[in-house]
């Protein structure tokens, strides 16, 4: 049985994942609106995988018989200057949602909360995949450029990310 401190705080992260994937919405319009359907591919599958995130904890809190609280969300960023910034602000982002994910931990660790603790390390392994795949694609661009036959070639790329759940 987690604590209600506990239940408090993976309230609080269902609403970041699901403001992770408005945020992504927002840079796959962006990119639909920059008429690169690769990188909208990319950012609309990132925002699947948000949901999920989001769902995992809603499924877990369940599993602990606490109350699940759907709380609003903040508009995200929409005035894009370019790719590159999409990106430093992605990487950065998830570099935030790390640092909240490495705060839960430390709770769990504080309050010996074993099954947290379990699902959280679930959470820190995906955290080191996705600020790298943000990363990636920002070190490409930095390569690339915002335009030219590299973009071409790396939104042509981007295109065949598919959807699939984690395990
Ligand atoms: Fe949920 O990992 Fe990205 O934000």
């Amino acid at each position: 049985m987690v604590s209600d401190k506990m239940a408090e705080q993976l309230n609080q992260q269902i609403k970041h994942e699901l403001y992770s994937g408005h945020l992504y919405l927002s840079m796959a319009a962006y990119c639909a609106n920059s008429d690169l359907d690769g990188f909208c591919n990319f950012f609309v599958v990132q925002e699947m995988e948000e949901r999920f995130h989001a769902m995992k904890f809603f499924n877990y809190i369940v599993e602990q018989d606490k109350d699940v609280k759907i709380f609003g969300l903040d508009q995200p960023k929409m005035d894009f200057k370019s790719l590159e910034e999409v990106f430093e602000l992605a990487w950065k982002h998830e570099q935030s949602v790390t640092d909240r994910i490495n705060k839960l931990m430390d709770l769990a660790i504080q309050e010996k909360d074993y099954a947290t603790q379990s699902l959280l390390h679930w959470y820190i392994d995906e955290q080191v995949e996705e600020e790298a795949s943000m990363l990636n694609i920002l070190k490409k661009l930095r390569i690339v450029g915002d335009k030219g036959q590299g973009l071409f070639m790396l939104d042509k790329d981007l295109a065949q990310r598919a959807y699939n759940p984690p395990k």
